[in-house]
């Protein structure tokens, strides 16, 4: 048994083929519609489509399945409960019942503002020379203050920093503050633009009126209007926790604490609102205890990312370090979900494998010189997959 393994496709444009995938040891592929506007319902036909290029390959060799839609992304007028969320909600739900007419049942969205991941480097030099994400707090507030110049965004952060980033401006090349801005406007996984700053600042000030009780309110709403009927459709929704898991740029973040996720849970009583346990996102903060949030979480837990970063000297400095060299327990993880996949399995429940990706990976090999999304280079992820596979046998084979 064990985890279902699967990796990231981002579609026919992907640099990374399925046959890699497939030689990674992977059975499942989790791949989303980018091209389909975010808001617009996703159609049988075009969900039939990727499935036949996912599964195309099948008869000549070991078989892959589309096995989770990350992501089915929310619009915007749902998270800022604007007039037309209900329209908006409506088009998920079409999705919803187009994906389980295809036989898709687990399906991955977030609940970020605006923006969806951030970093503020994506070749950050490892020791063994391999190259990392990472997010700088200090260069995240530079791009705020002197970059994106957000108005009142130098209340949000303490004195002293601001002027050290203002200092640290100063020396920064126009080259270099592109990439700066570039990396942290990379807003939309699947896509290579980023936004641009004027546009930026409009969608930020959308949220004038939108605190975290307010952020709150509409996650809730809107899950309390789609999973009864992915419940009825035996589909499992999962959310991701927001990466990184803190507030940026003024705009609130409710998926980052054990807390955030017991209201959320607690919103819709039903199984299929359920928990993307990202572990990268969730143990960026020394105060989430993972395994223990496992263990609570077990039975919501319906896609799992693992990942671990590696906290610097300030708090919100991190680095994505080697699958199982960051500050995430690893090893206490996955023996929580081996122990949730056998609880399940003993229940005789159909889903005691819960599909897992190993989540990014460094750039190393020969991908070093290949153009690829960041994170989502093929040898950094099977390097990680190894690993993990190798972890969660000896955990199985070491437990009664
Ligand atoms: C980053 C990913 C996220 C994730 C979305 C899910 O690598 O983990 O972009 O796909 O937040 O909705």
């Amino acid at each position: 048994m064990g985890m279902l393994q699967t990796m990231r496709w981002f579609g026919p444009n992907d640099p990374v083929s399925l046959m890699d995938i497939r030689q990674a040891g992977c059975s499942g592929v989790v791949s989303a519609l980018h091209q389909i506007p975010v808001g617009e319902v996703w159609p049988v036909e075009e969900i039939l489509r990727r499935k036949q290029i996912i599964e195309a390959d099948n008869d000549r060799y070991s078989a892959l399945s589309w096995s989770v839609v990350e992501s089915l992304p929310v619009h915007e007028a749902i998270k800022k409960a604007e007039p037309s969320r209900d329209l908006y909600i409506s088009h998920y739900q079409q999705s919803l019942r187009n994906l389980a007419q295809c036989g898709i049942r687990t399906v991955c969205y977030n609940f970020m503002p605006v923006l969806d991941w951030s970093r503020t480097q994506l070749t950050y030099a490892m020791p063994d020379g391999s190259l990392a994400l990472r997010f700088v707090w200090l260069d995240f507030i530079l791009f705020d203050t002197c970059i994106l110049k957000r108005p009142g965004a130098e209340a949000d952060y303490l004195p002293e920093l601001v002027a050290e980033a203002k200092d640290r401006f100063t020396t920064l090349t126009a080259n270099e503050v592109r990439e700066l801005a570039n990396t942290v406007l990379l807003g939309l996984p699947g896509s290579e633009e980023a936004f641009s700053l004027t546009n930026f600042q409009s969608l930020l000030d959308a949220y004038q009126t939108i605190g975290d009780q307010e952020l709150r309110e509409n996650l809730y709403y809107f899950i309390q209007q789609v999973a009864p009927l992915a419940e009825e459709l035996g589909i499992h929704l999962c959310i991701h926790p927001d990466d990184p898991p803190f507030p940026l740029l003024g705009l609130p973040r409710v998926v980052s604490t054990e807390a955030d996720l017991d209201q959320l849970m607690a919103a819709c009583e039903v199984r299929a609102n359920g928990i993307t346990f990202c572990t990268g996102s969730l143990g960026v903060r020394a105060d989430n205890d993972l395994p223990r949030m496992v263990r609570k979480f077990g039975d919501r837990i319906h896609f799992i990312h693992l990942r671990t970063t590696k906290r610097e000297d300030h708090p919100r400095n991190f680095h994505e370090a080697d699958h199982l060299a960051g500050d995430v327990d690893m090893y206490a993880v996955v023996k929580a979900i081996v122990q949730e996949e056998r609880r399940r399995k003993q229940a005789g429940q159909a889903d005691a494998s819960i599909p897992m990706r190993p989540d990014h990976g460094h750039q190393m090999l020969d991908d070093l010189t290949k153009k690829t999304y960041p994170g989502y280079s093929a040898i950094g992820r099977l390097r990680g997959l190894a690993e993990l596979r190798g972890l969660e046998m000896g955990i199985e084979r070491s437990l009664p």
